[in-house]
């Protein structure tokens, strides 16, 4: 009897991975399972983000005792206790946390990977409804197994990345993930609280209409920047311009958007800030990974992304990711 699965959940869709992969051990689906959960933790609560005067803001008292925490604090620690709980990942880096959290117990030393998270990004838009996000790296250990992880475990090239993904809580809640086998998205479903397998295989459009930046810091880019700014704000049978400028100011809202339609997204550096604004290991290494797989590219302005080696946690890049063609115009203006 043929089953007709037209709906696939995510954890059905990563056991199918296993099956045909049958020297997987699971543990990366456990960790995608994890990530699931503590992503519905936190839709819930971004959810109710706009009640805050009635369940009140960050430190105050809630109706049933508990301390409010600011949506970002609650957020790391959801996607930290179900990691530390769970039996594929030996510790964690996150923008909320200043230094990585080795789990150091029996069952997470002997996991084989590692996840760096920002766990609610451009939390700032909370207050007006922007759609924000959830971005994940996963590195296989370099480390020891059996022992503590250590920072080498963190401090990877992007191009070591086993699992990149987002979790955008939108108009719905996705989880879209990459592994080298492809980019899939996952809406959830409500009705079932399950993630439902509803964009499978992603892939960038080579070429898109839309660019993404922060208008307001145009005079503080480089003069390349600035150039295929203006090639974009053109009318131009040969480049398709003018592109149409869509900029949220919340990066998994502005990149997902641009993934499914085709476009670029840039953060160059400025004079302000000439290493630019974004975060190398937990914002930029993710989406680079995720949109080369989806047939994209990413640069800092010079590399690739995934080609940086890091030596801080934290550390900024410039970041510039998108359709393949489009990114090709823009290193035709500048390179770094
Ligand atoms: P700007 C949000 O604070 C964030 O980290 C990203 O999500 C977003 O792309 C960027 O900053 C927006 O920064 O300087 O343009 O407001």
């Amino acid at each position: 009897m043929s089953v007709n699965r037209k709906i696939q959940t995510l954890d059905e869709f990563t056991i199918q991975q296993m099956r045909d992969f049958p020297h997987a051990t699971g543990e990366l689906a456990g960790l995608l399972r994890d990530i699931g959960l503590a992503a519905k933790r936190v839709n819930t609560e971004v959810n109710k983000a706009g009640l805050v005067d009635i369940l009140g803001d960050a430190g105050s008292i809630n109706v049933q005792g508990e301390e409010v925490k600011k949506l970002d604090v609650y957020a790391n620690n959801q996607f930290m206790g179900v990691l530390q709980h769970g039996i594929s990942c030996a510790g964690i880096g996150s923008e909320e946390l200043d230094d990585i959290v080795v789990f150091d117990d029996p069952v997470s030393n002997n996991s084989k990977y590692v996840c760096l998270f920002d766990p609610l990004d451009g939390s700032s838009n909370i207050d007006v409804n922007v759609s924000i996000g959830t971005i994940f790296s996963v590195f296989r250990r370099v480390s020891e197994l059996g022992k503590p992880a250590t920072q080498e475990d963190f401090l990877q090239p992007g191009n070591k990345q086993v699992a990149a993904g987002y979790v955008i809580y939108g108009s719905s809640t996705m989880l879209v993930y990459a592994t080298r086998r492809g980019v899939n998205g996952f809406t959830l479903d409500p009705s079932i609280g399950e993630y439902t397998l509803s964009h499978p295989n992603i892939k960038c459009p080579e070429k898109g209409k839309i660019y993404s930046v922060n208008h307001g810091n145009f005079f503080q880019y480089e003069e390349g920047v600035k150039s295929y700014i203006t090639v974009c704000q053109k009318k131009d049978k040969a480049t398709g311009g003018p592109y149409t400028q869509r900029y949220i100011g919340s990066m998994v809202a502005d990149v997902h958007r641009n993934l499914i339609k085709g476009g670029i997204f840039m953060y160059p550096g400025t004079t302000d800030k000439p290493k630019g604004k974004l975060r190398l290991l937990y914002e930029c290494n993710p989406f680079a990974f995720i949109m080369e797989i989806a047939g994209g590219k990413a640069t800092n302005g010079k590399i690739r992304v995934l080609d940086i080696q890091p030596t801080e946690l934290h550390q900024r890049t410039p970041f510039f990711v998108g359709s393949k063609l489009m990114m090709e115009e823009l290193e035709t203006h500048y390179k770094g």
